[in-house]
């Protein structure tokens, strides 16, 4: 079967996790991606956080699947006639160097239209234009400048980044739909453009309901559904919730059977208006759902701390998993909290390729995610990451350079 993105070809210029994510994403839609590496060295990620002596880490084999890795020295005056060579031959250049370190290689935008004016540039940056532009940026710097960690954790502590990678993955997802964007732009233009996915942006569109809350806030000085109500203060900002639901449908995070021990035997329970009744049912206070205090979504609201107390003396009765079952049955929606552990082994994410078991010819088998969008007529079949260099003699081939032409530059040190 045909793949979404065959006969796109990108050339991919980047490293680290932003704009990894991002190219694997497309060449897991089919696309042919061309990974540009600084010869001997490779893409910093290879070494970093190693599990297994001079093997590739799990950080670069599980961001960088179905991609060719090419080495070229793109300082060094044959490296970049290489480069330019591929910048004829590509649909997309994805980079996320530090700023202007495209530029400094001199290839900038004029540059590369002139060479091709087709190729659309897409870049992932800290910053947008503005006072932080030519900051580098990592995953954490973007989650505190795009407002998430100040909206996570508890009112009583410091701001908290989170796990999820909103900042590098999330960015390099929004890239991608920028890509693919300006490529079916291009159908009618027949002209390339630049795309820019700023992490700060990235990040704060994934805050968005907590500038709703802000915009809340300064107009009623009070947010009901947010654990400092009604007992605590609200400031001039939009504090720390900690597991509040942050919609419209409170719920928090409860211990289950098993909590003095398992730091997970937790569950997410939210107690949706229209199964309160249901809820009463489950945990065996039948007089809240037409008590004047509890019968009602508003009623409940100062209520919030001590409904949860009264439903944690129940879900402490029950592993998580006890409690999913049997809330389900109700239509309550829950949630377990899985361990990586749990989630690594769960046999129904295996079928689904959402977890995704992959051999490397010098790692062996190994864990990784698979893709996370799921198309009926474009398959995802994960291929292992490509070793540094092992197709820069086959691309230079399709660039039209004979094997005296290759060895020569490799003398050179161009490639
Ligand atoms: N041949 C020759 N030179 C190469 C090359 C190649 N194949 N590939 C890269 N280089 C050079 C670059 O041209 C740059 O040189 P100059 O500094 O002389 O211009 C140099 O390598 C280093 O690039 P860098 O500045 O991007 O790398 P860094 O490790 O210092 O910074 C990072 C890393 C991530 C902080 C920075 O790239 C950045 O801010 N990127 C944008 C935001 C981003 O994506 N952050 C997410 C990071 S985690 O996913």
């Amino acid at each position: 079967m045909g793949k979404a993105l065959d006969g796109v070809r990108i050339l991919d210029f980047t490293h680290v996790q932003s704009g990894p994510t991002c190219t694997q994403l497309l060449a897991w839609f089919g696309a042919d991606v061309i990974k540009v590496e600084r010869a001997g060295a490779g893409d910093i990620t290879r070494e970093q956080l190693r599990d297994i002596p001079d093997v590739d880490s799990l950080y670069f084999t599980m961001l960088n699947h179905n991609k060719r890795s090419v080495t070229i020295d793109t300082k060094n005056p044959e490296g970049k006639l290489v480069l330019e060579a591929l910048i004829q031959k590509c649909d997309v250049l994805v980079e996320n160097f530090a700023p202007g370190a495209l530029d400094r290689m001199g290839f900038t935008w004029e540059r590369i239209q002139e060479l091709n004016p087709r190729m659309i540039v897409a870049s992932v940056k800290g910053f947008g234009p503005g006072p932080y532009e030519d900051c580098k940026v990592y995953e954490n710097v973007a989650q505190c400048a795009g407002g998430a960690a100040s909206t996570t954790g508890f009112d009583d502590g410091p701001p908290v980044v989170t796990g999820a990678q909103i900042g590098d993955s999330g960015t390099g997802l929004h890239l991608a739909l920028g890509i693919v964007t300006a490529l079916y732009q291009r159908t009618q233009t027949g002209r390339g453009q630049r795309v820019l996915a700023a992490m700060q942006d990235g990040v704060l569109n994934l805050c968005r309901v907590k500038l709703r809350d802000q915009q809340r806030l300064d107009r009623t000085g009070v947010m009901k559904e947010y654990p400092q109500y009604p007992n605590g203060s609200f400031g001039e900002a939009v504090p720390r919730a900690g597991n509040a639901s942050g919609g419209g449908q409170p719920g928090w995070i409860l211990k289950c059977k098993g909590w003095e021990t398992d730091p997970n035997a937790y569950i997410y329970f939210i107690t949706q208006a229209p199964v309160w009744a249901k809820i009463c049912n489950v945990i065996g206070k039948e007089e809240w759902a037409t008590h004047p205090d509890y019968a009602t979504p508003a009623a409940r609201l100062p209520h919030l701390k001590e409904i949860f107390a009264e439903i944690e003396r129940w879900t402490m009765t029950k592993t998580k998993f006890e409690a999913m079952q049997i809330l389900n049955e109700y239509d309550i929606p829950c949630g377990p909290i899985l361990s990586m552990k749990e989630i690594a082994e769960e046999p129904s994410l295996r079928k689904t390729g959402t977890i995704v078991e992959v051999d490397h010819p010098t790692r062996g088998k190994y864990l990784t995610v698979g893709n996370p969008i799921k198309l009926s007529d474009s398959p995802t079949e994960v291929k292992r990451s490509p070793l540094l260099g092992e197709h820069t003699d086959e691309v230079m081939a399709e660039l039209g350079y004979s094997p005296e032409q290759i060895s020569a530059l490799r003398t050179a040190g161009a490639i």
